[in-house]
């Protein structure tokens, strides 16, 4: 068991819909502690190094254009095993086999439009805590 950080990112839907309070809520519930937090705007390139594995994908054009739809919420999450327990707290990928209880099996009902982004990895939580804090 150890105290990690993991990088939390509320996407456009999120706000659009007015979840910010509810989602934030559960992971303050859960015990996390939300030690940055800020509302930004993306640009091409950011999303294109966020995403740099999806970047050869069909669906990326979508992708992109949902991330330069509005503001997104971006956080830094702390907590013991907080990289696989936000994992677990948001529901898988692929929404239509997120449980309900979980961020995306609540609300989200499209594979692209999936409402946050966790951090899979210790080695992802690293450089997407530097991309998105310095
Ligand atoms: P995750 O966001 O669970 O880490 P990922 O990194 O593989 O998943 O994909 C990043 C985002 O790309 C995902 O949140 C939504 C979109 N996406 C992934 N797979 C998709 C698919 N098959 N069709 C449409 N959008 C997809
Ligand atoms: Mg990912």
């Amino acid at each position: 068991m150890a105290v990690e950080q993991t990088y939390i990112m509320l996407k456009p839907d999120a706000i659009q819909r007015q979840l910010l309070g509810e989602i934030i809520s559960r992971i303050e519930r859960k015990g996390y502690q939300i030690v940055q937090a800020k509302l930004m705007d993306l640009d091409s390139e950011i999303i294109a190094n966020h995403y740099a594995h999806l970047l050869e994908q069909n669906f990326y054009s979508k992708l992109e254009a949902y991330m330069l739809s509005g503001p997104v919420f971006a956080m830094i999450v702390e907590g013991e095993e907080a990289i696989q327990g936000m994992r677990t707290l948001m529901g898988p990928t692929n929404v239509f086999a997120a449980m309900p209880g979980t961020i995306r099996g609540d609300f989200a009902t499209d594979l692209t439009y999936n409402t946050i982004h966790g951090s899979d990895s210790p080695e992802a939580a690293e450089v997407e805590i530097k991309q998105f804090f310095g």
